[in-house]
């Protein structure tokens, strides 16, 4: 096993981005609870708060905390903006994502950095499955969490168990090499299609998951929907041999399935499957198409990485 020496764990800033709205019972104990874990560890936290009523940002401002406004709405706004902060601003090398309600324990910061230190992982996503506390996650966000978890790996080809976790580590380099557009919720699918999309080398530890203190912000059945939309958007970007040719191929067979229906009307009978049959051969060809012009993008952005590393 790789060991990191005092030096390079000195020399690598790690800025840990929360985004805050409205969390003032629980983000006194995380900002400590991060000081604690964190005391070997050149890092900063950086809150990004969504304008909060009460006094949020006070109470981070008084733990030492950077606080920072977000100008937009939203989850992934705010973590867009920490982001983007914390590479320019803070020269973070490493940036930890978590929540500052208490569902998230920092005590596994640690966990998530160190195969980034040791240059084994590009990013690490915590999976709460492995160690979620009894009603810390209501019955249908779990089912919808595992649904989109199987989604993603369908649509996306991510082999990621925890795919909605919004606690993770990465190289802020990887910021260059991802093109981040959700503001909500979404963010944590994007973030994990455009790191898959750009090779990075993702892993999953096992963290634990507790009861949120504080309420709520999530509308599950909303943003669930959100998170299916923007996967399906991933899908058509990253792979769209399959989102074409997976649509091209349906309509190809329903209209076989309709020839092959004695359909009463004899017009019906042939020009509404042969319609399916062509709409689906027009569309998985248009696919194969924008798939040759990524790939060939892809490659020439490689060539164009190599030449400039010289
Ligand atoms: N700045 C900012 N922070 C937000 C916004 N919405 C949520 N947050 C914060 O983002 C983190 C995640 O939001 P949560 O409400 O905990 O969402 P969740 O973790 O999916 O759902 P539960 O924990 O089950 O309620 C928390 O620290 C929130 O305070 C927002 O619009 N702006
Ligand atoms: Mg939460």
């Amino acid at each position: 096993m790789k060991k990191i020496t005092k030096a390079k764990r000195s020399a690598t800033k790690i800025v840990v981005v929360i985004p805050t709205l409205n969390e003032s019972k629980a983000v006194g104990k995380v900002l400590s609870g991060i000081k604690e874990a964190m005391t070997n560890y050149n890092h900063r936290v950086l809150i990004v708060d969504g304008r909060s009523s009460d006094g949020t940002d006070q109470i981070a401002k008084d733990m030492g905390a950077d606080v920072i406004y977000q100008r937009g709405k939203g989850y992934g706004d705010a973590l867009k903006t920490g982001f983007l902060y914390a590479r320019k601003q803070l020269n973070a090398n490493i940036i930890v994502m978590m929540d500052a309600d208490m569902t998230y324990d920092p005590k596994h910061i640690p966990e998530l950095v160190e195969p980034i230190l040791k240059d084994e992982s590009d990013m690490v996503v915590g999976n709460r499955f492995a160690g979620m506390e009894k009603g810390a996650m209501p019955l249908v966000n779990r089912f919808g969490n595992r649904m989109l978890s199987l989604v993603a790996k369908l649509a996306l080809g991510l082999s990621v168990f925890d795919t909605q976790s919004g606690m993770r580590a990465f190289k802020s380099e990887l910021l260059e090499r991802m093109n981040l557009v959700a503001v909500g919720m979404p963010l944590a699918m994007e973030i994990l299609a455009e790191a898959h999309s750009a090779d990075a080398r993702i892993r999953e530890v096992p963290i634990s998951y507790s009861t949120r203190v504080g309420e709520t912000k999530l509308n599950p059945l909303k943003d669930g929907g959100r998170i299916l939309g923007v996967t399906l958007r991933l899908m058509l970007d990253i792979r769209p041999l399959l989102f074409f040719g997976g649509i091209g191929t349906s309509l190809g067979v329903l209209g076989l399935i309709f020839h092959y229906l004695a359909l009463p009307i004899e017009l019906a009978h042939i020009l509404f499957p042969l319609l399916l049959i062509i709409g689906g051969i027009l569309l998985f060809w248009f696919g194969f198409g924008i798939f040759l012009i990524r790939k060939l993008r892809k490659r020439n952005g490689k060539h164009d990485n190599k030449s400039t590393a010289h």
